[in-house]
């Protein structure tokens, strides 16, 4: 739960952008139409036009004097997330097997409702009423618009602008109207109806990375230039290592001397062996060395950076073939997971890195990162919907714990900017 706050605050740029456009969208075309804050006693069915009231109604609150403020109450110590610690196995949050499975969304309104049983629940309708019976509840405003073609073609276009692709914008749009078309929704009513939407397409895509009996376990880690992979290696062996397991990073980008300086700090933060070759060396012989030390050692796991930025696509291909061809010398089975780091700032770019990473290697599935301070974290929604590769973990920031597993209820709510 903890984790969802600095998600959804993480995410602030891609929900500010959403709820903007959600509320220009309303407003224009919408209508205020009256609620009441407080749930009221439902209505009875009215025979008489002019209906005895009965009880006596409440007189408006009087502005009474202020009572004494309650004592704030001790913050409770928060208890400590489950999930972080799960029984069964101790791999880490980001990576473990999920202990159980993810909670539904429990959304304020059954948008599933028909429109009848809907309409006859919505409190609003009862704003009237419910004021003279209800007990002196405030009356409050909120504009609705009816859903048509014309709004759905405007949230269509607000998706897009969040970079979710067209293909997919279509289909949130087009389920969240299944059914509903000629109903009125607030904003609210509208981001509840779009993070359900969202979360069904990204729900069969949030996989943790599947940890296997057989050791060591190489994960070869794949991205373009300044994606993330160094840092991400570094927050999954800190994880790995807090959950009991041993790990080995070899610094397969020996393409410049910062890259391994900079592991190596990862290294010293994580307490995880770096293993590292002189710059301009040989990755595949490095992988091999490592490879040979992590099954020494007993590993559990060998994480191998790559270099992201080689002349060309050939190349890096030509590079990555020869690190998994030398490290089978040791496992025909190596690499078991191949994680390809995404960075969300790239919006819709990413599309095209994880089809160019697919022809050069053998991905098996995603993490990505910085979808702090970007508002383009649409684009892990169009990756779900287009390719279908298992999303592992996501990154919200530079430190050490700003990577978590991924949850697309959490996901989903944090891009529109609800609460759970
Ligand atoms: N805000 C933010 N920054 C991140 C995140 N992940 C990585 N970064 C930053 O992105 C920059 C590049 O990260 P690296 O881990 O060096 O990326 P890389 O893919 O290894 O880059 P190369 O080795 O140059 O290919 C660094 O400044 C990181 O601190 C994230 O989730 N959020
Ligand atoms: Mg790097």
């Amino acid at each position: 739960m903890s984790f969802f706050k600095k998600l959804k605050s993480r995410m602030f740029k891609s929900s500010s952008k959403i709820d903007e456009g959600l509320d220009a969208i309303v407003q224009n075309g919408g209508e205020e139409e009256e609620i009441v804050e407080e749930a009221v006693a439902p209505v009875p069915p009215v025979a008489d036009p002019i209906p005895e009231p009965e009880p006596e109604p409440e007189p408006e609150p009087e502005p009474e004097p202020e009572p004494e403020p309650e004592p704030e109450p001790e913050p409770e110590p928060e208890p400590e997330p489950e999930v972080d610690d799960p029984v069964e196995d101790e791999t880490p949050a980001a990576l473990a097997e999920p202990v159980a499975a993810p909670t539904p969304v429990q959304f304020d309104v059954d948008l599933t409702a028909p429109l009848t049983e809907q309409a006859a629940s919505e409190p609003e309708r009862k704003g009237l009423l419910g004021r003279f019976f209800g007990g002196g509840a405030a009356a409050k405003t909120v504009v609705k618009r009816t859903l048509d073609d014309d709004m759905l073609e405007q949230l269509e276009e607000l998706l897009i602008s969040a970079d979710m692709g067209v293909d997919t914008a279509l289909r949130v749009t087009a389920n969240m109207a299944e059914g509903r078309l000629g109903r009125r929704l607030s904003v609210q009513e509208i981001k509840e109806l779009m993070a359900q939407e969202i979360a069904r397409i990204m729900e069969p895509v949030a996989r943790p990375m599947p940890l296997y009996a057989k050791t060591p376990q190489v994960v070869l880690v794949v991205g373009v230039n300044g994606s993330g992979k160094t840092t991400t290696i570094g927050k999954l062996a800190s994880q790995f290592k807090a959950a009991g397991k041993s790990v080995v990073i070899a610094a397969g980008d020996t393409f410049r001397a910062a890259a391994v300086e900079q592991l190596q700090v990862w290294g010293d933060r994580a307490g995880v062996p770096v293993l590292t070759a002189p710059e301009g060396s040989d990755p595949a012989s490095l992988a091999f060395d490592a490879m040979t030390k992590a099954q020494a050692d007993g590993a559990d796991l060998l994480m191998i950076d790559t270099a992201g930025r080689l002349q060309n696509r050939a190349d890096l291909m030509e590079e990555l073939a020869k690190i998994v061809r030398v490290i089978r010398k040791k496992d025909p089975d190596a690499p078991h997971n191949t994680l390809l780091v995404l960075d969300a700032t790239t919006g819709q770019n990413a599309v095209q890195q994880v089809k160019v990473f697919q022809e050069l290697a053998d991905v098996s599935g995603l993490a990505m990162t910085k979808l702090d301070g970007t508002a383009k974290g649409g684009v892990l929604v169009a990756l779900a919907d287009k390719f279908g590769l298992p999303i592992h973990a996501i990154g919200v920031g530079e430190q050490i714990d700003d990577l978590a597993p991924f949850d697309p209820d959490d996901f989903a709510a944090a891009l529109v900017g609800l609460d759970r």
